[in-house]
Order: C-alpha cells, then sequence, then structure tokens
C-alpha cells in the first residue's frame, strides 16, 4: 500500500450506536479520501488474527469478544501523511485521555470499546488493509 494511505475501522460500540455516519463525515471533512468501505462481522477467530500483535496481553480475549460483537466498518483512507494525521483525528487509544474534537473523545464508550481503530505505521496500514481488501477493491 502506498505511504500515504491507512487503515481504519469503526468499532462495534460505534456502528451499534448509530455514530456511522457521524464518524464518516468528520474523516472526510479532515480531508481523508475513502478508498475502500465495507460493513463486515468477524469471528472469534478473526479478531485474533487481527490482533496476533497483543495475544499476550492481559486484555486479548475480552478485545477479541468486543471486536467480533457486532458489525464493524473496515476502510482504506488516503491523504498526505496518512498515518499520523489520522491517529491525531481519533485521539488517544483511552477517550477519557482523549483531547476533545478527537473522534474517540466524541464517540467511545471505554478505553475498551474506543469506537475506532487507526493504524500505527505505513507497514500495518499495509498489512491491516490487506487484511481486508484486495488490490482491485482499493479505488
Ligand atoms: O492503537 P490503539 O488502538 O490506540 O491501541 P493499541 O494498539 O495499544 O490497543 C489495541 C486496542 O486494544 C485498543 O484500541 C483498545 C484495546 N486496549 C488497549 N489497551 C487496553 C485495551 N483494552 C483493555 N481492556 N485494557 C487495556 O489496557
Amino acid at each position: 500500500m502506498p505511504t500515504n494511505r491507512t487503515f481504519t475501522m469503526i468499532k462495534p460500540d460505534a456502528v451499534a450506536d448509530g455514530f456511522t455516519g457521524p464518524i464518516i463525515q468528520q474523516i472526510e471533512a479532515a480531508g481523508f479520501k475513502i478508498i475502500a468501505l465495507k460493513k463486515v462481522q468477524l469471528s472469534s477467530e478473526e479478531a485474533g488474527a487481527f490482533y496476533a500483535v497483543h495475544a499476550e496481553r492481559p486484555f486479548f480475549q475480552s478485545l477479541c469478544d468486543y471486536m467480533c460483537s457486532g458489525a464493524i466498518i473496515p476502510m482504506v483512507l488516503e491523504k498526505e501523511n496518512a498515518v499520523e494525521d489520522f491517529r491525531k483525528l481519533i485521539g488517544a487509544t483511552n477517550p477519557a485521555q482523549a483531547a476533545e474534537g478527537t473522534i474517540r473523545k466524541q464517540f467511545a464508550r471505554s478505553l475498551e470499546s474506543n469506537a475506532i481503530h487507526g493504524s500505527d505505521s505505513d507497514e500495518n496500514a499495509a498489512v491491516e488493509g490487506a487484511f481486508f481488501f484486495t488490490e482491485k477493491e482499493l479505488v
């Protein structure tokens, strides 16, 4: 994936709470172009594979249960400096510590149910995007 792209997913809490529309609106208003988008529900195995890097963490099982508890909206986004700018737009992992105006501050329920994912590097953006989308689906 080119380095001007990042990967995101709107997580089950925000989809269930009806925040898909407002979140996508803020993403586009911040200058990100949506290159790919779909709605899916992960199996427990798929959630575990996506978060394999956290397999040894105490919250891993809870995170997997949460991530497959409902529909999610994975997306690939394009913008100059996409990874860094998107992490700023969504705010800190824990919404209680997220800056005012960030997506997590506005829409997240808790540290675990934190509304949205954003890749933390160009390398991870490429791997995570490929987890959900083929090259042909990036348009
Ligand atoms: O890159 P982030 O999503 O901001 O954060 P991360 O990669 O460190 O963690 C991935 C997800 O795991 C995060 O969005 C929420 C969850 N998480 C992180 N730290 C904790 C956690 N969940 C629980 N229950 N407890 C934690 O300490």
